[in-house]
């Protein structure tokens, strides 16, 4: 894909597959990394704090995707973490967009994603399942139903249009891609396939009912890098703020460290701008 089908499939989708970034030994290269790193001592901040994480997440490939979607200027602050397990996880359609109640139909949202996946879901489990052009889309709630026929919500009226799902499908990630979803598109990880339709995209809601042995094995542990990035605008400003206040990372923020010159310098070289909200109110309540 060339960088205008790169961006035209992510305004399109809210999401966008890009195959073959990494080979498949720079894949496994990674994967040991993370691997060493769980068996080691685990991942209590983010990522980029994380000496041997620093060059897979900022690696030129990435960046220029990045660069691709959100413009000139991307923001990283702090959110971005690495699995490497063989277990089941949380499943359930949900957005990333914490705290945005815009119309999703006529606003845009300059945050996203990326997920790294290094083995394969084409013929496995494990992978991650969206809902094609949902960043478009409103959650079906009676909160935003109710928005549909009056204004008097603090959060404005939503527009008919917002009232769709979208249809869902299971991503073919194979070691080496890059998966890109903007944070208002639905999704749900440690999707399903069935031995026998593998093709078949299952609610997740039910996909925890399924017979084991109905269903694909995974490709070994599940080894994934995500991280969450943003361009300069007031929807990444709320984000951050949610993350930086949210009580569920009291533990998160002091563990991070991005704010080291050392970092500052590589991103700066990268062109990536730091934001630093989460360490500072962290560290603002460690103080008081
Ligand atoms: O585990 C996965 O594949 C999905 C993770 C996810 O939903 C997220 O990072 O927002």
């Amino acid at each position: 894909m060339n960088a205008s089908e790169i961006l035209e499939n992510y305004k399109r989708d809210g999401y966008v597959l890009v195959k073959g970034l990494f080979s498949p030994s720079e894949t496994a290269g990674f994967k040991n990394t993370i691997a060493e790193l769980t068996r080691m001592s685990g991942l209590d901040g983010d990522a980029l704090s994380a000496a041997p994480l620093r060059s897979i997440m900022l690696e030129d490939r990435i960046v220029n995707v990045l660069k691709i979607l959100l413009g000139p200027k991307v923001v990283y602050f702090g959110d971005s973490t690495v699995r490497y397990d063989a277990n089941e996880g949380s499943r359930g359609f949900h957005k990333d967009s914490l705290g945005d109640f815009e119309d999703p139909s006529s606003t845009d949202h300059p945050v996203l994603r990326i997920g790294l996946y290094m083995q394969d879901h084409v013929r496995h489990s494990g992978g991650l399942k969206v809902r094609r052009g949902s960043h478009r889309h409103a959650f079906l709630g009676r909160s935003s139903l109710k928005r549909l026929f009056s204004s008097a919500s603090p959060h404005g009226p939503l527009k008919l249009a917002s009232f769709r799902l979208g249809r869902a499908v299971n991503l073919d990630t194979e070691p080496g891609d890059l998966v890109i979803w903007n944070h208002r598109l639905f999704h749900s990880g440690y999707a399903v396939r069935l031995k026998a339709f593998p093709g078949l995209c299952i609610n997740p809601r039910f996909e925890k009912y399924i017979p084991k042995s109905w269903t694909r094995p995974y490709e070994g542990p599940r080894a994934v890098m995500f991280a969450s990035f943003g361009a300069p605008s007031v929807s990444l400003d709320r984000f951050i703020k949610d993350r930086a206040e949210h009580p569920s990372n009291v533990a998160h923020w002091p563990a991070c460290h991005f704010d080291d010159p050392e970092i500052i310098q590589l991103c700066r070289e990268k062109g990536i701008d730091l934001r630093f909200d989460g360490l500072e109110k962290s560290r603002q309540r460690k103080a008081a």
